[in-house]
């Protein structure tokens, strides 16, 4: 299987590379922004948006989940927020004028970058059964054909339902009620390919599936390990509260197996002190090979086990469950087999232990670089056995930080996203609603896609995302996806989805974040939930891409009403003309939002829900304690010759929304297609800097996944290790490659060779 780069795409990939950076943010950062920003959008409107991002009385960044500081700067974004912001309130259009000059065969030639570059959707598009251009449809006619294809099912289970995670609670409310009036609970995320493995952990060992700690804990704690994550690119206020942190005493360790520029030193773009001189972030880097985590965290334990007073025995005693069993595999731990693993030095890791134990309130955050390997929920485990070790859950400046990406991702699942839906969630909703939910699981986002491939499934529906371009096995998951009936993709932006299409799809054009909501009901503001759990409200502000976009709210209840009819006693129209409505029916189903509208009403800033393991030591897990937990220790093993290969985000990406071909901390220009690698790897293959080469990726299957042409680039990561970007990749990660447990596309640890190659 092999993946060309597009054809159709007049701007070169062609990667010049420099030395990678040292500090993030900053001034360059500024003009970076306001330069993408103004082209997208013009000067006045780029002033207007930008104010407006995460203050009180406005809209929720589009970017990533952190939370905001509770006094709010006049610039409460960064750069990477105002370039999300810029890409949604674009002046750009693509018309049906567009559709008709483009046929979709011409739309599969071309790169995402020069897809998403075309500007906002603004009418709902058809592509007819054997057609080979999208149409304008009327909103009508496409509720009427979702309603046509989904009643001519064998079962409501082959019809898929997937979100991302931009999605607002009402809207997610919405969606899943829906599916399960349906007769489905196939509700595929976006978060089964990002944070699954720590929800999987966590609801194992602490008892609930989300991050402990709040922005003060941060500020308040003595060390704070970041483990496989950039929040330089992909997090940048989170540096504002590390660089907070650090300024009160805390120490921070980095665990990745690249020098990441934001963790080593970041240059605060809203103090002039910050922007000129930087502070120096990172105490410890632990260069660590891919994968090697679970084993450094489980030496850590057994160290900490061997020294004295170290071990919170009230804590252990009171609040946890299974230590025995596993403070004697820890005892296995072995100082050989960390150091292959980990490839680090023994000294750095007994520099880590001391850092943990002088530390009395230890925080661990983590992403992308924890949760997409075959043993992510083992490792996440491990992390959390260490914060039980030393009793740092549920007590002010420790807990478990799991990094969330997309804005409302979280949100999503606390809504009901999930396909496997807790019992109690489904009574409290099947009482509210007189409905009978499906108890039987659904599919997530991989099983999804192998229901398509085989036949199981034939209706695709999505809010947002870009599923065939953030999935696994590009080949395999396109061609399962051709298999489909029908395709229909609520979207802002074009991408590569609305170009592989099932017999018949339907584009539906949404209104985003930013612009402005007028229902029956008066104009409306929809809510979000962040990665420390606190709900606030949303509120556009721009007049809208086009008159013909429908909210997502609106297009959920309108093809509620299409497909179930007078079956249906939801009040679905009044749910579409006021959310508020909504928000007193999750209020009612959801446990944690009671006098939803009320409390908004009384702080628009929002509250927090209720976490029992942070606010009250309580765990309610199935041993009414906090669990150890005792798995074998698992690394990648890599034949000779091969690499270890992680698929990354670039700095000017967000997922597969491609804003730029630069990579600029790590000092790419003009092009994606490189692949990083050690020099005495690259040197031991034969690979000059400035080579290219395929990558081939190498799994059991015995199947050749080949992405090729990728420019070499020396560069200090960790040996045996390599990086490239994703998307691009996504074809050398096997659809079957996942995490245990969590069914997570392990997208952080493909084995590849890499084949030299002409050029690119
Ligand atoms: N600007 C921007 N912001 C974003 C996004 C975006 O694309 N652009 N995406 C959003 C989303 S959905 C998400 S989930 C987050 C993603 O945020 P991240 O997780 O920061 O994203 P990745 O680029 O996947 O980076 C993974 C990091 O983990 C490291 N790593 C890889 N393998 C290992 C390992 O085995 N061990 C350790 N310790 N480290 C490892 C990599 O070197 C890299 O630094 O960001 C969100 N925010
Ligand atoms: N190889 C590899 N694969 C990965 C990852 C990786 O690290 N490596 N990361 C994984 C992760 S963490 C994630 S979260 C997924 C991301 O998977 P997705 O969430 O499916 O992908 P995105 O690229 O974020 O989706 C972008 C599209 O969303 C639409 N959109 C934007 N805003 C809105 C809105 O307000 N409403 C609606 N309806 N649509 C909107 C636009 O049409 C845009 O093109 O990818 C995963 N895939
Ligand atoms: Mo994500």
């Amino acid at each position: 299987m092999v993946s060309k780069p597009p054809a159709g795409d007049p701007v070169q990939d062609a990667p010049q590379v420099t030395p990678p950076q040292h500090a993030a943010a900053g001034l360059p950062a500024v003009g970076h922004t306001l330069r993408i920003a103004r082209e997208q959008m013009g000067s006045l409107r780029t002033a207007r948006t930008l104010l407006r991002v995460n203050q009180k009385d406005g809209f929720d960044c589009p970017g990533c989940a952190w939370p905001e500081e509770d006094r709010r700067h006049v610039a409460e974004f960064c750069e990477n927020g105002a370039k999300a912001v810029a890409e949604e309130a674009t002046l750009r259009r693509v018309t049906p004028e567009f559709f008709a000059a483009h046929p979709v065969a011409d739309l599969a030639e071309r790169s995402g970058y020069w897809l998403g570059q075309q500007g906002r959707i603004t009418q709902p598009m058809l592509l007819p059964e054997g057609g080979d251009r999208y149409e304008p449809v009327t909103w009508e006619r496409a509720f009427g054909i979702v309603a046509e294809e989904l009643r001519a099912l064998g079962s409501p289970d082959e019809a898929l339902f997937y979100t991302s995670g931009r999605t607002s609670n009402e809207a997610a409310f919405l969606l899943q009620l829906f599916a399960r009036e349906f007769g489905t609970n196939n509700l595929p995320d976006c978060s089964n390919m990002c944070h699954e493995s720590s929800g999987s952990a966590l609801t194992e060992t602490i008892g609930v599936g989300k991050g402990s700690v709040s922005l003060e804990d941060l500020h308040k704690a003595d060390l704070i390990v970041v483990a496989g994550q950039n929040p330089g690119t992909n997090h940048p206020r989170m540096l504002s509260a590390l660089e907070k942190a650090k300024a009160a005493g805390a120490r921070i360790i980095s665990v990745n197996p690249l020098p990441e520029a934001g963790l080593e030193r970041f240059k605060n773009p809203q103090t002039p002190r910050g922007m000129l001189k930087g502070a120096a972030l990172t105490d410890l880097f632990l260069q660590i090979r891919i994968g090697g985590d679970q084993a450094l965290f489980r030496l850590l334990n057994k160290l900490v086990l061997a020294t004295p007073g170290a071990v919170d025995e009230e804590f252990v005693r009171e609040h946890t469950h299974g230590y025995e069993e596993f403070a004697a595999a820890a005892e296995e731990a072995d100082w050989d087999e960390t150091l292959a693993a980990t490839g680090l030095e023994r000294s750095e890791i007994e520099r880590a232990l001391e850092m943990v134990l002088a530390s009395e309130r230890t925080i661990v955050c983590w992403a992308m670089g924890l949760t997409q390997h075959k043993h992510s929920v083992p490792t996440i485990r491990e992390v959390v056995n260490l914060l039980l070790l030393r009793g740092d859950i549920g007590r002010p400046g420790s807990g478990v930080c799991p990094v969330r990406g997309h804005s409302n991702v979280q949100g999503d699942r606390t809504m009901g996203i999930f396909e496997r839906p807790a019992p109690a969630f489904l009574d409290a909703l099947d009482k509210e609603f007189g409905i009978v939910s499906p108890r039987h699981h659904g599919f997530d986002v991989v099983r999804s896609i192998q229901a398509l491939r085989d036949g199981e499934a034939k209706v695709f529906f999505a809010m947002g995302g870009n599923f065939v371009a953030a999935t696994p096995d590009t080949e395999v998951t396109e061609a399962a996806v051709r298999r489909a009936r029908l395709t229909v993709h609520v979207s802002t932006k074009l991408n590569r989805s609305h170009a592989v299409t099932g017999t018949r799809a339907l584009i539906l054009p949404t209104l985003g974040r930013t612009d402005k909501d007028v229902q029956k009901g008066g104009r409306q503001f929809v809510t979000v939930e962040d990665s420390m759990s606190l709900v606030h409200a949303s509120r556009g502000n721009l007049p809208p891409a086009s008159p013909h976009l429908l909210s997502e709210p609106a297009i959920v209840a309108r093809m509620a009403r299409a497909v179930l009819g007078d079956g249906s006693a939801t009040p679905w129209e009044e749910f579409e003309a006021d959310y508020a409505r909504i928000r007193d029916r999750i209020a009612r189903v959801v446990p944690g939002f009671e006098d939803f509208n009320a409390r908004l009403a009384a702080d628009p800033g929002g509250f927090a829900l209720p976490h029992a393991p942070r606010d009250e030591r309580r765990f309610p897990t199935r041993t009414g304690k906090a669990n150890f937990t005792a798995a074998p220790v698992e690394y990648p093993r890599v034949p000779e010759g091969r690499l270890l290969l992680q698929t990354l985000r670039s700095h000017d990406q967000y997922n597969t929304t491609i804003y730029g071909l630069d990579d600029r901390y790590r000092g790419i220009k003009g092009g994606r297609r490189v692949v990083l690698v050690h020099p005495e790897d690259a040197a031991a293959l034969g690979l000059a800097d400035g080579a290219y080469a395929d990558l081939v990726s190498e799994w059991t299957d015995g199947v050749e996944r080949r992405a090729p042409g990728f420019r070499v680039v020396h560069y200090p990561t960790a040996p045996g290790c390599a990086a490239a970007y994703y998307p691009e990749t996504n074809v050398l990660v096997p659809l079957e490659s996942t995490a245990d447990v969590s069914n997570t596309p392990a997208s952080k640890s493909v084995i590849v060779r890499l084949e030299q190659s002409p050029s690119a």
